[in-house]
């Protein structure tokens, strides 16, 4: 039998090297677990996970506090409710080994997730609920007001810096297919913008992608993959040319939307070759007109194809252009 342990002992086991705010101690997690499962003791869970009976009520005590319903019936302790969103209730939706650490606000989860990686995280995900500085690419701004979902996914996976892109691709069929489980029609702009489009021909953002990493010569160092999804954004907070789940279907489950991206990214890029396929099937650029700004100068034609690790493929007047990185538009409506 298992002695009595300290309940943090178990912190130190932890993959992440720093406790951020709001992530979910270990042991807690298995006796939230636990307590979802079905009904059970206090003497009897603290048996199971080798801890005092304290150490039990102390963590049921945090998870209520958390906006966990646990009731303490004639049965033990059973959960009878999930709060919304937050840290522990996001950790609990995802059957992936991530940590979760929450904030009520941040600059930017992108930028925190930069500093955790640099320190060594793995598996970390950082989520915020509000944002005051969010982050587009090229400098641009991400608008985060309260309701969307804001969450940036820190890895260390072993493929060289130029395999990069197809983690982009694969957060944005994650994406995809949440919004899609939500029942809105969303759709890939290539190469990260998860888009719906209207009646009207015109099409509007739901979510995009910043993708940052730090790599050498051989082997990218960390992988910072930020989420920005309108989840429930209220109307009035979108920007013009967006739109939010609840707009087009209803509100969700902020943590089990994301729950499902982060179970369906980890599925993606455990095995890269399956990224491609889901991107095409999902895509919006394929077969369409496209003028695409690139560092290089602007390609415009066809676009036919996208190539491992993202490239696009575009036919245009003076042959087949190959398109590493860049901003694409959709020159006429489908
Ligand atoms: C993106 O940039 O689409 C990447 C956005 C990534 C945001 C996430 S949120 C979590 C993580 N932490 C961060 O700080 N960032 C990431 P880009 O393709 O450059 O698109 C930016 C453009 O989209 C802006 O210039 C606006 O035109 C538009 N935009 C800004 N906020 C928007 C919103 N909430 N919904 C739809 N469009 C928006």
């Amino acid at each position: 039998m298992a002695g009595e342990r300290d309940a943090d002992a178990d912190e130190r086991t932890l993959k992440s090297p720093r406790r951020g705010e709001g992530h979910m101690q270990e042991t807690r997690a298995r006796v939230l677990d636990a307590v979802a499962a079905e009904p059970v003791t206090g003497p009897a869970l603290a048996e199971e996970l080798g801890v005092s009976r304290a150490a039990v009520w102390n963590h049921v005590e945090a998870l209520r506090e958390e906006g966990f319903e646990i009731a303490d019936t004639g049965d033990g302790y059973e959960l009878t409710g999930l709060p919304e969103y937050g840290g522990a209730a996001i950790e609990h939706a995802t059957n992936a080994d991530v940590d979760v650490e929450f904030h009520e606000e941040l600059a930017s989860t992108n930028a925190r997730a930069r500093e955790l990686a640099v320190d060594g995280a793995d598996g970390t995900v950082v989520v915020a609920e509000r944002q005051t500085g969010g982050q587009g690419r090229l400098d641009r701004e991400w608008d985060s007001p309260s309701g969307g979902i804001y969450a940036s996914l820190v890895s260390r996976p072993t493929v060289p810096p130029a395999h990069a892109p197809a983690y982009t691709l694969a957060a944005a069929v994650a994406v995809t297919d949440a919004a899609r489980e939500a029942g809105v029609d969303a759709g890939i702009k290539w190469p990260n913008d998860v888009l719906v489009e209207q009646p009207d021909g015109t099409a509007r953002k739901l979510a995009g992608i910043l993708t940052e990493m730090e790599g050498e010569a051989d082997r990218v160092s960390w992988l910072v993959v930020g989420i920005g999804v309108n989840a429930n954004t209220p109307a009035g907070a979108l920007p013009e040319g967006a739109t939010s789940v609840a707009a087009e279907a209803e509100s969700v489950t902020r943590r089990e939307f994301l729950g499902a991206v982060v179970d369906r990214f980890e599925a993606l890029t455990d095995d890269l070759d399956a990224v491609l396929p889901a991107w095409r099937e999902r895509a919006l650029t394929l077969g369409r007109e496209v003028r695409v700004e690139t560092p290089d100068g602007t390609v415009e034609g066809t676009a036919t194809d996208v190539e491992f690790p993202g490239t696009l493929v575009v036919e245009t007047a003076d042959g087949t252009v190959r398109v590493a990185a860049g901003d694409c538009e959709h020159l006429r409506p489908r």
